[in-house]
């Protein structure tokens, strides 16, 4: 779909969106609408801010082709026949409008010369246009969020594999943000869970293997490391969690391949857990005969539907197990499109960040330089205080943003260990919208 045509489509939503918004509703603050904005199908979905002034958050899904073929090509002949009047309208001021009435036209050369000024005119002008819009286009560019640029890699010194994630991206290195999303990722990382990084592998062409780990601060405040342990080789997508002290989370995306392990595995973090697996439908056998089932609905997913991802761990008798804490949750879970295309790691309370909740209850009027909020939010320990047990019912709200076939990994510890199920899931859409937001 053209992107320029899109745009325009959802600025017409938007107007439709001024007038709608202004209507009351109770308990029920949001706005859907679903009709056309011109000649384009949109359904939007306005959420309100609980206070005002605040942030509403606006999505506009435009559906259909959006685009037809020939419209382009009927918009270029008309500007065609627009510009050719246009020189003809110059031809004439020199010769036909410079005759005395009653006389025939002027000399045929004044009109060729207002013609090719007239078109040299027409087209600096265009040529302004065009580079006034690219210009808007650049700025709008540039005030689009984009996670950190990073690398990844496996270094093999000293007899055994040690993955190495790199921030490079400049607005880290250099501490100068030039918008608005940049400003809130200037700040320094906090710990989640007690980690200042949860990188997940998960390999890329056939997505069997999965690695959850915890790289720490290396040389420098740009890398981090972790041991591979005994991951299996193969091309892997790296996903890597950090959560700023501004509260802003952000996943880092990098690519690397991993050699054949070496004979020297070092320990890695406790809380580190690898797996490789296929699914096996909507009930996973744990390998000490426990269970983990898929409760609700798998087969008729749908996008941004509410996903009801609940699961339960039973005994091999059958009664609901019991879960110690695992980063001081009862469960984490991984959600991936086999693409590659959507990631997110959900917790039982949802995709925010727990540290990014404590920041957000712990931000005093005297945290005026960077780093403060980041020291107390390290020293606090509450997220260890969760010692309690759970039960193995886990319920994560989520819709799933895009249709697709998605694989599941779900984590709790048991035991003392940390346990893996996997499920896989197909999600169905329309197929053809696309979300502009
Ligand atoms: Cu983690």
């Amino acid at each position: 779909m053209n992107a320029l045509l899109n745009r325009r489509g959802v600025r017409t939503a938007a107007l439709v969106l001024a007038t709608l918004v202004t209507s009351a509703h109770v308990g029920s603050p949001d706005t859907w609408f679903q009709g056309m904005a011109g000649p384009y199908e949109v359904q939007a979905v306005v959420r309100l801010p609980g206070v005002i002034p605040g942030l509403a958050q606006i999505d506009i899904r435009v559906a259909g082709e959006g685009l037809y073929p020939w419209l382009g090509w009927l918009l270029a002949a008309l500007g065609t026949l627009l510009f050719a009047g246009a020189v003809t309208i110059f031809r004439a001021a020199g010769t036909d409008a410079l005759a005395a009435p009653g006389t025939g036209a002027a000399s045929g050369s004044a009109g060729a010369r207002y013609a090719v000024l007239g078109a040299a005119i027409l087209v600096a002008a265009l040529v302004g246009a065009r580079g006034w819009w690219r210009s808007v286009e650049r700025e709008y560019q540039a005030e689009l969020y984009r996670p950190y640029a990073a690398t990844a890699l496996v270094d093999t010194a000293g007899g055994h594999r040690t993955l190495r994630f790199t921030i490079t991206d400049s607005v880290w290195t250099t501490r100068r943000a030039r918008n608005a999303w940049e400003r809130f990722s200037v700040s320094p990382i906090v710990p989640d869970h007690g980690k200042l990084m949860h990188l997940f592998l998960i390999e890329a062409d056939d997505p069997s293997s999965f690695a959850h780990l915890h790289p720490v601060p290396g040389a420098d405040s740009s890398t981090f490391v972790a041991s591979l342990g005994a991951l299996p080789p193969g091309r892997y997508r790296a996903f890597a969690d950090v959560v700023h002290e501004t509260g802003f989370p952000q996943t880092m995306v990098a690519e690397l391949s991993v050699p054949p392990a070496l004979g020297d595995v070092p320990a890695g973090d406790p809380d580190d857990a690898m797996f490789t697996g296929r699914p096996s439908g909507a009930q996973w056998m744990l390998a000490d005969g426990a269970t983990v089932t898929w409760e609700g609905q798998r087969d008729t997913l749908e996008v941004d539907a509410d996903a009801g991802l609940r699961f339960t761990v039973r005994e091999p008798d059958g009664t609901v197990a019991r879960l110690e804490p695992y980063l001081g949750m009862a469960g984490h879970a991984v959600v991936y499109r086999t693409d590659g295309g959507v990631y997110v790691h959900l917790h039982p309370n949802g995709t925010i960040s727990m540290v990014a909740q404590q920041a957000m209850a712990q931000r005093a009027p005297t945290d005026t330089a960077a780093g403060m909020l980041a020291r107390r939010l390290a020293a606090d320990t509450t997220h260890e205080s969760h010692a309690g047990q759970f039960d193995g019912v886990l319920a994560f709200p989520y819709a799933f943003p895009s249709a697709g076939r998605y694989r599941v990994w779900l984590q709790f510890r048991r035991g003392g260990q940390v346990m893996t199920a996997l499920f896989d899931v197909e999600v169905r859409g329309d197929g053809r919208s696309a979300s502009a937001s």
